[in-house]
């Protein structure tokens, strides 16, 4: 493809290579970022190259840390690479725009064109994908070691929910099989990504034993602001529990209610079922099957739970083939 040999070019020219990532950083942006400055830090050791960024998961600390700050002379004049990120609004280090240049590699929808090379792949289950692909054209010019191959690989298992989501394609698992091969130590890396706290688990047990489910199927959860002082959960972390009720059977709509100082908020999930239309009756909205919403009382909760049960209820009477 052009667009690589564009980049491989590009990155040539350059003695000073910055690295950039997206706000709230996942495995996908960090491994990527990682991955790429292993790469090319092995590749080309006479080169700069820098990863900065403020931000950071606690979850992604085994990967340990980025580079420390530099002074923004150091910016200007370097060729700036962005990965996993869709706008440019969304890049963590707002020093990008220092760059003299600025490379977007990415996987989200293409909105946002930013950049002086963009090598966008929509389809691609993951940006480590990408990298992995990028280095795989060039392998005979670029150099990797089993720490790079961790990186990308990590990102690969976390955006594509272990290899499950349709995003996943045959080359997927070309690219995550050579990076296998090259030394990846799974165990390590799940123990690292999937092993949980004590107090993690007692709340998935308040979970399962607390949800409800209607007559139609809906799951639900609501939440206490009590609740999440008995675990020590932040807003954040309890919402997340909606992905606990995602694969019940029988059960295509799934919501979890938190209890925020002055209202509630809704996280919807579905599958098959269209649900951002009941999330916009809810000051909300957002994807057919992934939407947020906002009410003001356990009464109406309540009465979004009845909707979301009728609009499955109607779901189910005219379709078959769910589960
Ligand atoms: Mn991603």
């Amino acid at each position: 493809m052009q667009i690589l040999q564009q980049i491989f070019d590009k990155i040539q020219e350059y003695d000073r290579i910055m690295l950039f990532r997206h706000v709230r950083n996942d495995g996908d942006c960090v491994g990527a970022t990682k991955g790429l400055k292993a790469i090319l830090s092995l590749t080309w050791p006479e080169k700069q190259v820098y990863l900065i960024d403020d931000d950071h998961a606690e979850y992604l600390e085994f990967l340990g840390e980025d580079d420390a700050p530099v002074a923004d002379e150091l910016y200007e004049g370097a060729l700036g690479i962005v990965l996993d990120t869709g706008t440019d609004a969304r890049i963590s280090n707002k020093k990008y725009a220092l760059c003299k240049e600025l490379i977007k590699i990415d996987h989200h929808i293409n909105v946002c064109p930013y950049g002086d090379l963009v090598w966008v792949e929509e389809d691609a289950s993951s940006c480590c994908e990408m990298v992995a692909k990028f280095y795989f054209a060039f392998k005979d010019q670029l150099k990797i070691n089993t720490e790079a191959a961790t990186y990308l690989y990590t990102g690969m298992v976390t955006d594509s929910g272990r290899f499950r989501f349709s995003s996943v394609s045959g080359d997927t698992m070309r690219m995550a099989g050579m990076l296998l091969d090259l030394g990846v130590d799974t165990d390590v890396l799940y123990a690292n990504l999937y092993m949980q706290d004590v107090e993690s688990f007692k709340f998935k047990s308040f979970v399962y034993k607390n949800m409800k489910m209607t007559d139609a199927g809906v799951a639900y959860l609501y939440v206490s602001r009590a609740t999440m002082e008995k675990y020590g959960l932040s807003h954040e972390q309890a919402a997340a529990a909606v992905s606990l009720m995602d694969s019940i059977k029988g059960s295509l709509i799934w919501i979890i209610f938190i209890e925020h100082e002055t209202e509630i908020r809704v996280r919807l999930r579905s599958r098959f079922v269209t649900v951002n239309q009941i999330a916009e009756r809810y000051s909300g909205g957002g994807h057919a099957c992934a939407s947020g919403a906002t009410v003001h009382s356990r009464r109406e909760a309540n009465k979004l739970v009845k909707e979301a049960d009728a609009t499955l209820a109607k779901y189910k009477a005219e379709n078959e083939g769910w589960l």
